[in-house]
């Protein structure tokens, strides 16, 4: 082996499933990544995300140093400057007029730290996270039915179910590894059923028995309709019931007043009463059922409702906590559990312990000797930027989010936030939508860097190990923190010096004046040595002296952490959203592409992660699409709220009529308006304050271009006067598509003005100045080539970028003007189906052309779908459309 080579097994930061990752380094340089066999989430494999993290860790576009109102300042000048602020608003304004905005994506130990020094020393509960707008309706579900915030089942159970439903989840895009175990287990088990619940059909729905495609936000009347239809039917666990629930008869009423029938709850979700009835069946019949749900859920004006609604069957049957049966809330960022437990939402107190009870605060005021532990809850992330714009808040420190981007009625919070007396932003990247905003930005340090505990959606505890040393003079979110609070005067509860010590203290807190009254217990971790936590092994909470392994599944014998020891059941009115379409407007659903991480701020720097979707869109019923004369691939406007978003058309039969789905990802950094939390309001789950992100009603119309663009250029362009742009990395350069609304007069003027000029320039005007195509070179080499049309196609992009910084003879020239290689050369393939192997959708359609494919057949062909098979939902759809 090569003596600066080495391996680490660590946690990848993207999604909840938080599968383990080897990573090779070399010359400090993080050269590869694997699979870890031996984590027990992923056993050896990764999602095309986790496998492309190491082209993401380079260091252009980080923030390396501590800035002032744009100005490079010193660590200690920052850190005076933020520590001296808060503590003079505190003193001026008291403790609730400061704030932090958390994430989950920052460490358990960052996490612990922030919580600690704003709950128990400043003395507010004005700490919340962007898990509010992920997770906090679960959370609250969670809470209301088990009196703790916990997850009863493990990954395990998507093995052993014999019916897996799928609540707005799409898995295999979002949950990429959870996915492929479920579709290995039922390839092992062919008479386990699989049922997809999502009004528009995604990559999930590929391996489901059964899609039904209900109307938006109606899951809460179906799962009222559910509980009816196994009372109706003796399908209840009636001892569990007596021995572990109470609510039951509550419950039961207000379901069966509001779903008394299937031929009535179909009604209300929009679907035939056969589906419903064949999925009611089902769950009947089947003991070991199994429920994920996520995003389609929780982000609802009734999440929390939903959610209860879901666990009320689950409780009513006796299905919790058991081999294959529960159910089960998927998580979405890497820590997004490990927010949770240690306190990091407003309402909650540190190791789920709650403001409401009295000893509660007492336990966590004495094991912290807080000088001033807050006695309330504070202000939840809706609320708290409503604060911020009023004024009450004045100072907020966000830390590992982008609230200008994700949080809903995104203009109005960066409105707020540029009217706020003291904007505090840590990142580890310099230009987010967010960091624009900022008075002071904080350099920390990310992924490869951090050393620290993550925990995924089965309760587990895995380390996030540090391979790369912080690059410029980025510092650690926990001690970033540590150097405020000392700064602030409370330097002796935050002396920490390794993670370690952070750990150990949260595990101590997690044990003290527990015994069993709480479920987050991982006291058997407390006294771990610096040299056991930095070899600590992927492990599921609890852990205690009764159970030193972990523990898989929770509440499978009752024992719940209600005052009775009951679940409880909820009586659930179920609500469609809160705000209605009016005639004009349509239903406007948001989510996840598959191999885009939110904001892009990582994964749009691998040119391969963006090739499978380069630009923001808007899947729309054809039905839809043709009323307003729109055809696939036109741009189209959605108007809400005084906001708009662009994005290109996709039309898809996999919608239902009447509503649209546009990707959260695209932001100012990457489009000319592709910010859809600008158009989506900011309505809450009365009970978890969680944002209704998934039905928002918005106006479409088509955007009459003038003329379209291809630009690709060596250098990235910052400003771009057009009524449109795209971007996307390539791996040599940038891709820019281009749109103006009104005609350009004199292009070669227009050019000009905003692009770098070269001492070479070859161009082309046909007669009518309706096509006009320029490429620019400096000392021989390609700077950049613009083309230019107002009718008919543009060339694709593919051989032209790689043009980008070669020197081109005469012919080589004429062809580059032409937009297109001569005849054999690389050939255009098309969108990138399978982003690990490079296989497009052309040369894809071009197989199944010459003969009838599997996809293990295309597989042998052509590669696809080999390695880390996130493109298989989609390989199967192109040998279906195919079939015909
Ligand atoms: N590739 C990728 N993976 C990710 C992330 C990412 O950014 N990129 N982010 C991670 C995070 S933080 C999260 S929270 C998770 C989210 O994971 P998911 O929740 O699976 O992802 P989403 O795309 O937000 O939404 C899920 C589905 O809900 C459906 N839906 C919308 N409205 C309704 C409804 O009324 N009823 C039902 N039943 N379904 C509905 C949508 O059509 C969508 O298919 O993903 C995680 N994984
Ligand atoms: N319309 C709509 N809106 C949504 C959603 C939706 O489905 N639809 N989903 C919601 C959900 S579930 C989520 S989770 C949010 C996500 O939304 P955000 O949290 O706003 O999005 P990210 O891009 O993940 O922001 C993370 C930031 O942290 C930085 N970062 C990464 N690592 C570190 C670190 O270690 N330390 C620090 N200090 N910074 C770091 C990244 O560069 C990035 O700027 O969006 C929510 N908003
Ligand atoms: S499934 Fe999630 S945790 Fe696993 S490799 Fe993919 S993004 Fe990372
Ligand atoms: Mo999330």
């Amino acid at each position: 082996m090569n003596r600066t080579e080495c391996t680490t097994s660590t946690t990848c930061p993207y999604c909840g499933v938080g599968c383990g990752v080897e990573a090779k380094v070399e010359q400090r340089e993080l050269i590869a990544v694997s699979g870890d066999r031996h984590h027990p989430a992923n056993a050896g494999r990764l999602c095309v995300k986790g496998s492309a993290l190491h082209e993401t860790t380079g260091h252009e576009g980080r923030l390396l140093r501590p800035r002032v109102k744009g100005r490079d300042v010193s660590w200690d000048s920052a850190l005076d400057e933020v520590a001296g602020r808060f503590t003079r608003l505190i003193e001026e304004h008291g403790p609730d007029s400061v704030a932090f905005y958390l994430s989950g994506q920052i460490l358990t130990e960052d996490y612990y730290v922030a919580n600690k020094l704003m709950k128990g020393f400043i003395g507010s509960a004005n700490v919340d996270t962007n898990s509010r707008l992920c997770m906090s309706s679960a959370v609250a579900a969670q809470k209301r039915a088990f009196g703790s915030d916990s997850v009863p089942a493990c990954y395990e159970d998507l093995e052993l179910a014999d019916l897996v439903v799928l609540v707005g989840s799409n898995a295999a895009w979002a949950h990429p590894i959870l996915y492929q175990r479920l579709a290995r287990a039922r390839e092992r088990r062919p008479g386990m059923k699989v049922v997809v619940l999502d009004p528009r059909r995604t990559a999930t729905c590929d391996l489901a028995d059964r899609h039904l495609a209900l109307k938006p936000g109606s899951d809460g009347y179906l799962f009222n309709g559910l509980l009816t239809y196994l009372a109706d039917r003796n399908a209840l666990d009636q001892t569990y019931i007596e021995r572990h629930c109470e609510g039951f008869d509550e419950a039961l009423a207000a379901a069966r007043e509001q779903c008394p029938d299937i031929a009535t709850t179909a009604a209300l979700c929009g679907l035939p009463a056969a589906e419903l009835e064949w999925l009611y069946q089902r769950f009947a019949a089947t003991e070991r059922s199994l429920t994920l749900y996520s995003q389609g859920i929780n982000q609802s004006s009734s999440g929390t409702d939903k959610a209860n609604a879901i666990i009320n069957c689950h409780l009513a049957t006796g299905r919790v906590g058991k081999p294959g049966a529960s159910p089960f809330s998927l998580t979405g960022q890497p820590n997004a559990m490990g927010g949770r437990e240690v306190g990091g939402l407003a309402n909650q107190l540190a190791a789920h312990m709650d403001f409401a009870n009295p000893d509660h605060l007492d336990a966590v005021r004495t094991f912290w000797q807080a000088p001033r532990l807050a006695q309330n809850e504070g202000l939840k992330a809706v609320d708290l930027f409503r604060a911020v714009e009023a004024g009450d808040v004045k100072a907020v420190w966000i830390i590992g989010t982008n609230p200008a981007f994700s949080l809903p009625d995104a203009a109005r919070v960066r409105r707020a936030l540029e009217r706020c007396e003291l904007v505090v932003v840590s990142d580890c990247v310099a230009d987010t939508d967010t960091t624009r905003l900022a008075d002071i930005l904080l350099p920390a340090t990310t992924w490869a860097e951090k050393n620290g505990t993550v925990t995924n959606s089965e309760r587990r505890i895995s380390r996030q190990r540090s391979l790369l040393p912080p690059p410029g003079e980025a510092r650690h979110d926990w001690q970033i923190l540590c150097d405020v609070a000392t700064r602030m005067g409370f330097g002796e509860a935050f002396a920490y010096r390794h993670p370690a010590e952070i750990f150990r203290e949260h595990a101590a807190l997690s044990g003290f004046r527990n015994n069993g009254s709480r479920d987050f217990d991982i006291s058997a971790l407390a006294q771990l040595s610096q040299a056991q936590y930095d070899a600590l092994a992927p492990i599921q909470w609890p852990v205690t002296d009764r159970c030193p392994e972990g523990t898989a599944r929770l509440f499978g014998d009752g024992g719940f952490y209600t005052p009775s020891g009951r679940a409880r059941l909820l009586p659930v009115w179920a609500r469609p959203p809160a705000t209605p379409c009016r005639m004009d407007e349509l239903v406007l659903n948001t989510g996840r592409v598959r191999d885009q991480w939110h904001s892009m701020t990582r994964t749009a720097r691998s040119p391969r992660l963006l090739e499978h979707c380069d630009e923001p869109y808007v899947e729309i019923h054809a039905q839809d699409a043709s009323r307003r004369g729109i055809a696939n691939g036109d741009l189209v406007r959605l108007h809400a709220r005084e906001q708009s978003y662009i994005g290109r058309a996709r039309i898809s039969d996999g919608q239902r009529p009447g509503s649209l789905f546009a990707p959260m990802h695209w932001n100012d950094r990457y489009t000319a308006a592709g910010c859809v939390d600008a158009l989506v309001a900011p309505v809450t789950d009365p009970v978890s304050g969680q944002p209704e992100s998934k039905q928002s009603p918005v106006r479409l119309e088509v955007v009459e271009q003038h003329w379209r663009g291809l630009l690709l250029s060596l250098e990235p362009i910052d400003a771009l006067p057009c009524d449109y742009w795209s971007r996307a990395s390539l791996p040599r350069g940038e891709r820019y598509r281009l749109a103006g609304f009104t005609a350009v007069e004199d292009w070669r003027v227009w050019l000009e003005a905003w692009l770098p000029a070269g001492n070479d320039r070859i161009e082309l005007l046909d007669s009518r100045n309706r096509h006009y195509r320029a490429a620019s070179f400096r000392d021989g080499r390609l700077q950049w080539v613009f083309i230019g049309a107002c009718d008919g196609e543009l060339p694709s992009h593919g051989w032209l970028g790689d043009q980008l910084g070669k020197t081109l003879d005469a012919g080589e020239r004429a062809r580059l003007l032409a937009g297109r290689p001569c005849n054999g050369e690389a050939a255009d393939q098309g969108a990138i189906v399978c982003a690990c192997l490079q296989v497009g959708e052309k040369r894809i359609l071009k197989a199944l052309g010459e003969k009838t494919h599997s996809v293990e057949s295309l597989g042998r062909e052509l590669g696809c779908g080999t390695n880390c098979g996130s493109c298989i939902p989609e390989l199967k759809a192109l040998i279906g459309e195919k079939r015909g």
